[in-house]
């Protein structure tokens, strides 16, 4: 008698039972490793685990993007291909019933008092602040500057700080957070779409608390110097889920307060007008300064139409760059971050500022506050 080979493998239960397993439980003394038991396959059952792996990430299934058939010429099917979207879809899912969850136990804040200072209102300031990848680490000796989340966290308190101090008593104040405000979108340390490895700070659930207690800190500074506020909350490539987040919970946490605007655009170009000042943002991840301007325009073409003083900010790359089409004023601006052991060892060094800019209902942009990060640390 030909004895059949077998191979031992450790099935989770899904693939125990697709395999015709008696399902095991778990070995006692491994529950704690989350270790499953073993079973002894033969080549053909270990040929179907193979493909049932196909379409799980650990316990999780893929969702099914689609599928293809192949057919004969009568229109029967010789064979069917089922297409799986490996990350998004799910992700994004996940998220969401998160945010429905929150929304839900947020008790909206009591809405806050402003200074008795009298305000200007002409004037509106503009707080960017871009790419400042919380809970990115860096190493001074390898990269330069050190950096993690403690770092970030008093960066950019000391930037609103002085901002609010030296900027004109404007009525009104835009927090333009541009995108990549957390390093990493997940679980995991990876970029989102290509899932490139990340030097880390630290835990996911520690950056989402701080990353929420920083844009609450900066938002009551900021309802205590200007009578109304919006926040922008853009789309970056390394927080493309955690945005979604990050302006629905603000909108839902101020919902009493009517004194801040959050602007919920799941479309990651947002427009803000200011008498005749139409200001625009975007990361930058989608589109960079030589075609956005028609973009800008295509989207917003009312608010684009009834202004005189058009001015688009992105971020994304780091550097300064300002460029003026016949369209609108271009500018890509710098960050506060500090760079990784990614940039460093590519070499894309730039400097590290952010500015406070004051535009004029009739006059568009009238002063700035550029202050380098050797003013705040
Ligand atoms: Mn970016």
């Amino acid at each position: 008698m030909i004895r059949e080979k077998k191979t031992r493998k450790r099935l989770a239960p899904h693939e125990a039972e697709a395999l015709g397993f008696d399902v095991k439980s778990p070995i006692p003394t491994e529950v704690e490793t989350n270790t499953n038991p073993r079973y002894y396959l033969t080549i053909e059952q270990h040929h179907k685990l193979i493909d049932i792996r196909k379409n799980y990430i650990g316990n999780t299934p893929l969702s099914i993007k689609g599928t293809s058939t192949l057919k004969d010429g009568q229109g029967n099917v010789l064979l069917e291909w089922v297409k799986t979207d490996v990350q998004e879809q799910d992700r994004l899912e996940a998220l969401r019933v998160a945010i429905d969850a929150l929304k839900e136990d947020i008790e909206p804040a009591a809405p806050l008092k402003k200074s008795k200072k009298k305000t200007n209102s002409k004037l509106i300031n503009q707080y960017l602040v871009t790419d400042m990848h919380l809970a990115m680490l860096a190493w001074g000796e390898e990269a330069g500057d050190d950096y993690d989340m403690k770092v970030a966290e008093d960066i950019l308190i000391n930037f609103f700080t002085q901002g609010i101090e030296s900027s004109p008593n404007a009525d009104e104040a835009i927090l333009a957070q541009l995108g990549d405000f957390l390093h990493f979108d997940g679980l995991q340390a990876v970029t989102p779409m290509n899932k490139h490895i990340l030097d880390a700070d630290t835990r996911f659930t520690k950056l989402v608390r701080t990353a929420i207690r920083l844009i609450r800190s900066i938002i009551s500074m900021l309802l205590a110097k200007y009578n109304k506020v919006t926040l922008i909350m853009a789309e970056g490539n390394h927080d493309m889920a955690s945005s979604v987040w990050l302006r629905e919970v603000f909108h839902s946490f101020y919902a009493k307060e009517p004194r801040l605007t959050v602007d919920t655009n799941p479309d990651p170009y947002y427009c803000v007008t200011f008498g005749k000042v139409c200001l625009f943002y975007h990361h930058g991840h989608l589109r960079n300064l030589s075609n956005i301007d028609s973009v800008l325009v295509a989207k917003f073409k009312e608010e684009f139409g009834n202004s005189k003083f058009v001015f688009a900010h992105t971020g994304h790359k780091h550097h300064k760059q300002v460029k003026e089409t016949n369209l609108m004023i271009l500018e890509q601006h710098r960050t506060l971050s500090a760079k990784d052991s990614y940039a460093s060892r590519g070499g894309w060094i730039s400097g590290r500022d952010a500015s406070v800019i004051t535009y004029h209902k009739e006059y568009g942009e009238v002063s700035r506050q550029t202050i380098n990060i050797d003013i705040l640390r």
